[in-house]
């Protein structure tokens, strides 16, 4: 049984009770954000625009958008290459992204990362990242950080259902619960990774989250639509990371809509094109949200629409802004690899990279 019990009616939990209706409204427009931003890159991708990966995250956004929005100063998240939809959640603005697709040197990463590797630090975002699981012992040295400097925060490492066969993936989840870390370990359980079904790839008795039984350590599994659901069930668990210090596997259901990546065009070869509508007509995050809006008279159709229409106009300007922007120079192929050299730190210089402060 899980050892993290959720509340039976989610909209009532205390942490969506102090929700305010301006607050309901941020939160749909922070998913619709992500949608636009996704489309128009999928679209800039298709004219030739950016090359390498693109990882679209369409019809998972409630994931990121619930439980980000539950974080505070101290708080810190990471992931995988699905990325877009973390960065702009956290808080990173179109341009800096779109940029970052289009190889341009306003992009955040200077245009040297892509599609992959968005990054921003002042806002606790710290990637981004290609290898599978890589970014969970990351993760939980940031939950280690915390601990060390005494700072009441969490970290959030989000990753696939295809990383929990990983061995840094159980690792990770060794230390944190050896160490009593402040780390919540999200699965984003969306059914597949790359072609092959979950179903074929794990082993797990009813599960994947059960796993953390192994190592002692609270989990819960749940569907991952309704925002109300998961900023309910993810707030125990951040609770029990800042009030005792105590890490958390988390497992939510969601279903990615396109390819795995842009790649990925026989989108339907591994799963059928019923079940993708099955999951669009009735598991999209952002009709759900936008019925809830409605249905607690809190914004109307038509003031819905129109926070489509400015998330469209910013995506359009954002692709805009990255078709006038520069490449980077040349010059600069080696900076921006490690900070401690670009910075001629006395930390790079002696190799101690941490804990400094
Ligand atoms: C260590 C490693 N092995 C294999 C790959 C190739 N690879 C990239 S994504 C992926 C599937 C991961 O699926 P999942 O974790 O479910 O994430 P999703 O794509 O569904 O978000 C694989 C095998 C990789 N990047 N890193
Ligand atoms: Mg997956």
């Amino acid at each position: 049984m899980p050892k993290a019990l959720s509340p039976n009616l989610p909209s009532q939990a205390p942490i969506n009770q102090a929700l305010k209706p301006s607050d309901k409204v941020d939160l749909y427009r922070t998913m619709v954000r992500i949608r636009k931003f996704e489309q128009r890159s999928l679209n800039s991708y298709q004219s030739g625009k950016v090359g390498g990966f693109l990882h679209l995250y369409i019809g998972q956004e409630s994931v990121v958008v619930g439980t980000q929005s539950l974080l505070g100063a101290n708080d810190h998240t990471i992931t995988a290459y699905r990325n877009h939809g973390h960065g702009l959640a956290a808080g990173m603005n179109m341009n800096e992204c779109m940029a970052e697709l289009y190889g341009r040197a306003t992009g955040c990463s200077k245009g040297k990362g892509g599609s992959m590797h968005y990054f921003a630090p002042d806002k606790n975002y710290w990637g981004g990242h290609g290898i599978v699981a890589g970014q969970t012992p990351l993760g939980t040295g940031l939950a280690y950080g915390l601990k060390y400097r005494g700072l009441k925060g969490c970290a959030l490492a989000f990753l696939g259902d295809g990383a929990v066969n990983q061995g840094s993936f159980h690792e990770s989840l060794n230390l944190a619960a050896l160490w009593d870390l402040p780390i919540i370990y999200v699965i984003e359980n969306n059914g597949y990774s790359m072609g092959t079904s979950q179903r074929r790839s794990s082993a797990y008795p009813s599960c994947l989250a059960e796993r953390a039984e192994g190592y002692g350590m609270a989990w819960d599994q749940f569907d991952g639509t309704n925002l109300y659901e998961v900023r309910a069930r993810t707030q125990v668990a951040i609770e029990r990371a800042h009030n005792e210090s105590k890490p958390t596997l988390l497992e939510i259901a969601t279903y990615r809509w396109e390819g795995h990546s842009v790649a990925d065009a026989m989108k339907t070869v591994y799963r059928t094109k019923e079940e993708i509508e099955k999951y669009q007509r009735e598991h999209d995050p952002i009709m759900v949200w936008k019925e809830i809006l409605i249905s607690e008279n809190i914004a109307t159709e038509a003031e819905l629409k129109q926070i489509d229409r400015a998330a469209q106009k910013e995506a359009d300007e954002a692709a805009d802004f990255a078709e006038v922007s520069p490449y980077p120079e040349p010059e600069s192929i080696f900076d921006d690899v490690y900070w401690e050299t670009d910075n001629k730190t006395e930390a790079g210089n002696t190799g101690r990279h941490f804990f400094n402060d």
